[in-house]
C-alpha cells in the first residue's frame, strides 16, 4: 500500500465551482449522474486532472458535452482537459445493496444512506475527493421512498423526486443522502437572530418513542453554541437520521447528520443513564461541527485534529455545563488513560497531527480526538479564558469558508495573545506521553519542587524535545486547610525548579490539579500524604486522584505479596463515600478501581511481566475488602440513594443511581443476588434493570434473569446489544472466550452489523483477564473473526485490531501467541489496506 505524507501536500490543480448530482436509486443498480464545473486553480502548479473513484461502473463521461477517453485505475481516472473552465459530466452505476463496508452509498434495513468521511465520496462518483476542494451542491434524488433527503434546503419536492440545494461550499466528505420509509420527530429552534430552524429526527417506524431526548439535546446544543461561542446555525433546516448499520458513532454532514442509532435513540426503558449522557454529548459534538469542521474544515486529513480535537473539547465543555464539571473531568481522564495512553505508549503511537498514513480511517484515534482535545484545554489554560475566546472569534472570522491547518489555528492564538507558540506546537508533532517527575524538599519555611520532564522515544518520535506543560498546583496545609490556591506553573525546560516560601510547616503539594496536562505524573508521596489529600484536597480531581493512587498501590500490594489493604486508606475512602455533602456521582467514582489493564501497564513499566489472572484475583479481593469494610454503610447508602421521582436521565438522578448501584454490587458480593433480584423485578428503567442483571450474573445467579431479559427485549436491537455484551463482560476469565463464541452462534448475532460485532468482540477485548487468558483462546477467536469480517467491513476490522496493541507487556508465551495470530491474519489473501496497516504497525 501507498504511504501518504503531510510534507507532500499540494493543492488540487482545479477549482470546483458547482456540483449537480442526480441519483436514480436502485438496490443493485443505482445510477449517479454528475455535472461538475471546473476551472484551473491559479495557485496550483500540478495541473494533472485526476478524479478519485472506487468500485464505480463508468457508463459515460463528457467534457463540455463531448465524449472523452478516460484512463482508469482502481483508484480513479484521468483524461485530457482544456486549460480553461470546463464542465465534466459523467454517469456511473453503483451497487449499494452489496456495499457491506458501509462507506459511500449503502443500504441498511431497506433504507439508503451514506458515509463519506473520510474517503467514501469516491465510491459514489468520480470526484476530487479531498477536503480542500469545496463546492456548492445541487442534488436530485429519485426513488420510490416517502423520505428523500440530502444536504441543505429542499427546493423542489414531488412524489419520488426531491431536489436539494446546499448554499454552503463544502468538501465532499460532508455530502449525505438518505432515502427510506422513515418517520420524523419534528420540532423547531429559533436562533439568536430570530430565524426559525426546522428540526427533524428521522427514524424507522417503531422508534418514534426514542426521539424526544435527542431532540432536546439538539436544541440545548444549538443554544449553548450561541451563548458560549456566539455561533448561530446557518440553514433553515437541520435533519438527523438514525441508522442501525454504521461504522462510527455519528457523522456531521452539512444539515443532514447521520447517526448510529445507538448514538441517538433513547428511552428510559431501553437506555441507561450512561447511554443518555453519551447521546447528549454526541448530538452536541456533531452539531458543534457545523462551525468547527464544516464552515471551517481541514486542508488535508493530517489536520483531522483541527476539527476533532476542538469539537471534542467543545462537547466536553458542554457536558460540564449541563452536568457536573468535576465528574465529567474525572470521566474524561479515566477514558484518556484507558484508550489514549496505551496507544501513545505502544506501537501505534502517533502525533496528534500524524505525518504519514496508508489508510486515514486508521487515524480516527483517541490520540487525534482525546489528546487533541487535551491540547486545546492546555492552550486555554495558558492563554486564559478571555484570550481563548478572543482567539476563537478571530478563528471564526478569519477562516470561515477555509480548509485550514494547525498552523492557521495556532496563528490566531499568537495574533490575539502575542504568545509565541512554537514550542507549544510540539504537542501536535510529537508522539508519546510525557512523564513529569516531581521531587520535593522542605526547609524552614520554603518548599522546593523540582520538575523533570521526559518523553519516552517512539518509532514516530525517536528524539522527543521538551514540551510546554501547564501544571496546576496548590498546597494543603498540615491542618487540612488550603495554604496555596491553584496556580499554574509552565514547564518549558527539561528541569525546572519552583520555590514557595513563607509557609508554616510542610504542606502537601497537590500537583496537576484538574489534570492540567495529558502526562504521567511521578510524585513520591507517602500514603499518609495521599490520605491527607483524599480527605482535604479542595480540587475535586486531585482528591479523586489521591484515592485512586492509594487503590492502585493497594492492588499492587495484593498482586505482588498478598499484602493487606491499608486501613487508613479504607477509612479515608469510607469518609468520602458517606459524606452526604458530596455529589453521589462523585462518591461513586471514588469507589471505582483502576482498570486491570492499567495495573498490567503499571507492572510492565516496573519491569515485571503482568499476570492477568493474578490481577483479576487481586481486583476481586479488593472488592471483597471494600464490601467488608463498608458493610455497615452499604444498605443505608443503597436506600438513601433510591430515586422515588419519575425517571429523568439528569445528572442528579443518575448520580444517585450510580452510587446506589455501586452499593448493590458490594452488597451482592457479600450477600448474594437477592437484592439484585428485587431491583430487577421493580425496575422501570434500563439503568436499574441492567445493573441488577450484571450483579446477578457476576455471582453466578443470573441465568433466569438473562432468559427473562432476552424474552422481554428480543425485538429491540439496541437492548439486545447490551444483552450480548454483558454476558462477555461478566464472564469468568476462563469462560470469556467460550461465552463470546457461544454468542456468535446465537441466531441474532450478525457480524455484518458493527454494533453487534462490537458488543461481543469489543467486550471480549475489554475483558482483560478473559482476553489474555493463558489458553490463548480469546486471541484465536478474535483473529478468526477479524479474518471473517475483513473482506466485509475493513474499517471495523482494523479498529478492532487495536486489541492486540499491548502485546509487549505480557510474558513470552502470550507474546508468541499474539504474534502468531497477528501473523496469521496478515497472511490472509487480499487483506484490506486498513487491517494490513494496523497489524503491521502493531508488530512494530
Ligand atoms: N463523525 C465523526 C465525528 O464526528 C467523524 N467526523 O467525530
Ligand atoms: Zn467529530
Amino acid at each position: 500500500p501507498k504511504t501518504v505524507y503531510l510534507a507532500e501536500y499540494t493543492p488540487f490543480g482545479f477549482i470546483v465551482e458547482d456540483v449537480s448530482l442526480t441519483f436514480d436509486l436502485d438496490p443493485h443498480k443505482t445510477r449517479v449522474k454528475s455535472r461538475i464545473a471546473f476551472r484551473p486553480n491559479p495557485e496550483a502548479t500540478d495541473k494533472t486532472f485526476f478524479l478519485h473513484g472506487e468500485n464505480l461502473d463508468l457508463i459515460s463521461a463528457t467534457i463540455d458535452g463531448k465524449p472523452v477517453n478516460t484512463e482508469q485505475t482502481d483508484e480513479g481516472l484521468t483524461c485530457p482537459v482544456p486549460d480553461a473552465p470546463f464542465v465534466w459530466e459523467a454517469e456511473v452505476e453503483i451497487d449499494p445493496a452489496n456495499n457491506t463496508a458501509l462507506e459511500g452509498l449503502y443500504m441498511s434495513n431497506g433504507m439508503y444512506c451514506t458515509q463519506c468521511e473520510a474517503e467514501g465520496f469516491r465510491k459514489i462518483t468520480y470526484y476530487p475527493d479531498r477536503p480542500d476542494v469545496m463546492a456548492t451542491f445541487n442534488v436530485t434524488v429519485n426513488g420510490p421512498h416517502p423520505v428523500l433527503l440530502s444536504n441543505g434546503n429542499p427546493v423542489k419536492t414531488s412524489q419520488h423526486h426531491v431536489e436539494w440545494h446546499d448554499p454552503w461550499p463544502k468538501p465532499p466528505y460532508l455530502f449525505a443522502l438518505v432515502a427510506g420509509d422513515l418517520v420524523a420527530h419534528s420540532d423547531s429552534f429559533t436562533t439568536m437572530s430570530g430565524r426559525k430552524v426546522d428540526l427533524n429526527l428521522y427514524v424507522r417506524p417503531g422508534d418514534e418513542g426514542k426521539c424526544a431526548f435527542g431532540m432536546e439535546a439538539l436544541k440545548a446544543s444549538m443554544k449553548w453554541d450561541e451563548d458560549v461561542y456566539g455561533r448561530e446555525y446557518d440553514l433553515d433546516l437541520f435533519n438527523i437520521v438514525a441508522v442501525d448499520d454504521f461504522n462510527m458513532g455519528a457523522m456531521e454532514n452539512k444539515g443532514l447528520n447521520i447517526f448510529n442509532s445507538s448514538a441517538v435513540l433513547a428511552s428510559p426503558e431501553t437506555s441507561t443513564d450512561m447511554n443518555f449522557e453519551r447521546i447528549e454529548a454526541i448530538i452536541a459534538h456533531e452539531y458543534f461541527h457545523n462551525w468547527t469542521g464544516n464552515r471551517i474544515t481541514c486542508r488535508d486529513w493530517f489536520q483531522l485534529c483541527l476539527k476533532e480535537g476542538l469539537t471534542v473539547f467543545r462537547d466536553s465543555q458542554f457536558t460540564s455545563d449541563m452536568r457536573s464539571a468535576p465528574v465529567k473531568r474525572i470521566s474524561d481522564v479515566i477514558d484518556l488513560r484507558a484508550r489514549q495512553f496505551p496507544e501513545d505508549q505502544g506501537p501505534l503511537a502517533h502525533p496528534v497531527r500524524p505525518e504519514s498514513f496508508q489508510e486515514i480511517n486508521n487515524f480516527y484515534t483517541a490520540t487525534v480526538y482525546e489528546k487533541g482535545a487535551e491540547v486545546i484545554g492546555m492552550l486555554k489554560t495558558l492563554v486564559g479564558d478571555e484570550g481563548y475566546y478572543k482567539a476563537l472569534d478571530l478563528y471564526f472570522t478569519r477562516h470561515d469558508g477555509d480548509a485550514a491547518t494547525i498552523e492557521d489555528w495556532l496563528k490566531v492564538f499568537e495574533d490575539t495573545t502575542g504568545r509565541d507558540l512554537s514550542q507549544f506546537k510540539r504537542w501536535y508533532s510529537q508522539a508519546g506521553t510525557p512523564r513529569v517527575k516531581v521531587e520535593e524538599s522542605f526547609e524552614l519555611d520554603e518548599l522546593t519542587l523540582t520538575f523533570t520532564q521526559h518523553t519516552p522515544p517512539s518509532t514516530a518520535t525517536p528524539d522527543p524535545q521538551p514540551q510546554v506543560i501547564p501544571i496546576a498546583l496548590g498546597l494543603i496545609g498540615p491542618d487540612g486547610k488550603e495554604v496555596l490556591e491553584t496556580q499554574t506553573v509552565e514547564l518549558h525546560e527539561e528541569t525546572q525548579i519552583i520555590r514557595i516560601t513563607s509557609l508554616e510547616g510542610r504542606p502537601v503539594p497537590s500537583i496537576l490539579r484538574g489534570f492540567s496536562a495529558p502526562i504521567v505524573l511521578e510524585q513520591d508521596l507517602s500514603d499518609a500524604d495521599r490520605a491527607h489529600l483524599l480527605a482535604h484536597d479542595t480540587d475535586p480531581f486531585n482528591r479523586w486522584e489521591a484515592g485512586r493512587t492509594l487503590a492502585r498501590k493497594a492492588l499492587l500490594g495484593i498482586i505482588e505479596n498478598g499484602a493487606s489493604v491499608d486501613e487508613a486508606y479504607l477509612d479515608g475512602l469510607r469518609a468520602v463515600i458517606t459524606d452526604d455533602s458530596l455529589d453521589p456521582a462523585y462518591r461513586a467514582l471514588m469507589l471505582g478501581l483502576p482498570s486491570q489493564s492499567d495495573l498490567a501497564n503499571t507492572l510492565y513499566e516496573a519491569g515485571k511481566a503482568p499476570d492477568p489472572a493474578a490481577i483479576y484475583d487481586a481486583t476481586e479481593t479488593m472488592r471483597d475488602v471494600l464490601a467488608s469494610h463498608l458493610k455497615d454503610d452499604l444498605h443505608a447508602l443503597y436506600k438513601a440513594n433510591q430515586v422515588s421521582e419519575p425517571y429523568q436521565p439528569d445528572a442528579e438522578q443518575s448520580g444517585k443511581r450510580s452510587l446506589a448501584n455501586a452499593m448493590l454490587s458490594l452488597i451482592t458480593r457479600a450477600e448474594g443476588a437477592e437484592l439484585a433480584a428485587q431491583q430487577y423485578a421493580a425496575a422501570d428503567n434500563m439503568t436499574q434493570q441492567l445493573a441488577a442483571l450484571a450483579n446477578a450474573i457476576r455471582v453466578g445467579q443470573g441465568a433466569q434473569m438473562l432468559a427473562d431479559f432476552e424474552a422481554q427485549w428480543k425485538d429491540d436491537r439496541l437492548v439486545m446489544d447490551k444483552w450480548f455484551g454483558l454476558q462477555v463482560m461478566e464472564a469468568k476469565p476462563k469462560d470469556a472466550a467460550a461465552t463470546a463464541e457461544r454468542l456468535t452462534e446465537h441466531p441474532d448475532f450478525n457480524h455484518k452489523n458493527p454494533n453487534r460485532f462490537r458488543a461481543v468482540f469489543g467486550a471480549l477485548a475489554m475483558h482483560h483477564a478473559g482476553f489474555h487468558h493463558e489458553s490463548g483462546d480469546a486471541y484465536t477467536l478474535l483473529a478468526d473473526w477479524l479474518i471473517t469480517l475483513d473482506p466485509i467491513n475493513p474499517q471495523t476490522t482494523a479498529r478492532m485490531c487495536s486489541a492486540f496493541q499491548t502485546w509487549k507487556r505480557y510474558d513470552a508465551d502470550r507474546q508468541n501467541k499474539i504474534k502468531t495470530e497477528v501473523a496469521r491474519i496478515l497472511a490472509t489473501r487480499d487483506l484490506s489496506r486498513d487491517t494490513t496497516e494496523m497489524l503491521t504497525r502493531i508488530q512494530g
